[in-house]
């Protein structure tokens, strides 16, 4: 992976070097690169920010120096989706969680612009579009005097996901954080120590009581310092996946607009033929296919749908074709995807051999879901335009 930072505080940056990316870089599996944004200033002064138009309070950072700073880091990739994403770290950004972590560990180059002032000149973010994927990122719902503590932290929690930087012990722990609980409490030796005595089960050597006992104490953890999230994970375990029935059909099209107007705007996409599907159409769909549904106190929340087709390969397999995965955009990342993606696999009728599927040829997010998933992308076989087809063995 290569790293880019600019910025116009280049020392804010020096741990960089230090700990973890350090390590990284020793190993080869990383490279690194903080810029001063000043140098592509031209001006006597070096110039980076002016007063914003329109007034209010601040300075804005000026379009110029990021324009030449892209050019000469040669950060436009094509297509634009693949490779780079450039990351604007910004308290108006999506927050930073751990799903965001493991989709920016799978990029090849990160280059990282970070703000200060009161913010850098929207055209900026608008030409970064044209070159590569743009993500603006916050830390939280606090604001920061800039964004290179921001980088900092993205940073790091990208590096210790790259393949091959912990063991695997670590990636089965991240797959426990992506469980949407918080961590149980942890102990050491002594067993006592002041008087405090570490809980017994812990010492019983029952493994199986022991887990049992961190899930508790994660999901009551969960419950009095974050109850958000706890409405959320609870959901990938009580979510119940249910068969459609035509009762559902407005929903689900209220569901499906819902996705695939957020994929057209990923894809910068102005239309896809699905959006024009109507109620009845939905309707008739649900005879063809094996469609389920989740809901969430009472709201449609997520679908997908199955049937047996013949294998696109040209074999005389018949194939249990997935469509329609999807998500309310509110409870995306949370596992619904998966939950639903494993029921329609878990469905499929003995005679099917292979699982096949559709997504947009640059919904990267989309792809790397369903290759985590066990999917594989088949450029031999065909699809309809600016979509690709995903297979997957089916395992017996
Ligand atoms: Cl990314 N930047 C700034 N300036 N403030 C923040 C932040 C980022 N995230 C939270 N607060």
């Amino acid at each position: 992976m290569r790293l880019d930072y600019l910025t116009i505080f280049p020392d804010y940056l020096s741990p960089l070097r230090l700990s973890l990316p350090g390590k990284a870089i020793e190993r080869g599996l990383l490279e690194l690169y903080v810029h001063d944004l000043r140098q592509w200033a031209h001006d006597r002064h070096r110039t980076v920010d002016d007063t914003p138009y329109g007034g209010g309070a601040g300075m804005v950072m000026k379009p110029e120096p990021f324009g030449e700073a892209f050019a000469a880091l040669e950060v436009a990739t094509s297509p634009v989706a693949a490779g780079t994403t450039i990351v604007f770290t910004t308290p108006s950004g999506e927050p930073f969680t751990q799903r965001l972590a493991a989709d920016l560990a799978t990029r090849e180059r990160l280059v990282f612009a970070c703000g200060r002032y009161e913010g850098i000149d929207q055209r900026v973010i608008d030409h970064a579009r044209t070159l590569a994927e743009v993500r603006e990122i916050s830390l939280g719902d606090y604001v920061l005097n800039g964004g290179e503590v921001a980088a900092l932290a993205v940073t790091e929690a990208v590096v210790r996901l790259l393949p091959g930087f912990m063991g695997n012990a670590e990636s089965l722990v991240e797959e426990s954080h992506e469980d949407g609980l918080l961590e149980y409490p942890v102990y050491t030796k002594p067993a006592s120590w002041q008087g405090y005595d570490v809980p017994p089960v812990l010492l019983s050597g029952d493994h199986g009581r022991i887990a049992a006992w961190r899930r508790q104490q994660a999901v009551e953890r969960t419950a009095l310092r974050r109850p958000d999230l706890l409405h959320a994970s609870h959901a990938s375990t009580e979510w119940p996946v249910t068969r459609a029935t035509p009762g559902d059909a407005g929903e689900l099209l209220t569901l499906t607009r819902a996705c695939w107007v957020q994929e057209a705007l990923a894809n910068d996409t102005l239309d896809i033929p699905a959006l024009h599907e109507t109620l009845e159409q939905i309707t008739t769909s649900l005879e063809a296919w094996d469609t389920y549904v989740v809901r969430s106190a009472g709201r449609l929340v997520g679908s997908v749908r199955g049937r047996l087709a013949p294998a696109a390969d040209g074999s005389e397999e018949t194939w249990w074709d997935i469509g329609r995965v999807c998500v309310a955009p509110d409870l995306q990342g949370r596992g619904l995807g998966r939950v639903l993606l494993d029921h329609i696999e878990a469905v499929a009728p003995a005679g099917a051999a292979a699982y096949a599927l559709f997504t947009g040829a640059h919904s990267q997010a989309n792809q790397r879901f369903y290759k985590r998933a066990g999917f594989r992308l088949r450029a031999d076989l065909p699809a309809p335009p600016g979509a690709v087809m995903l297979t997957k063995p089916r395992r017996r």
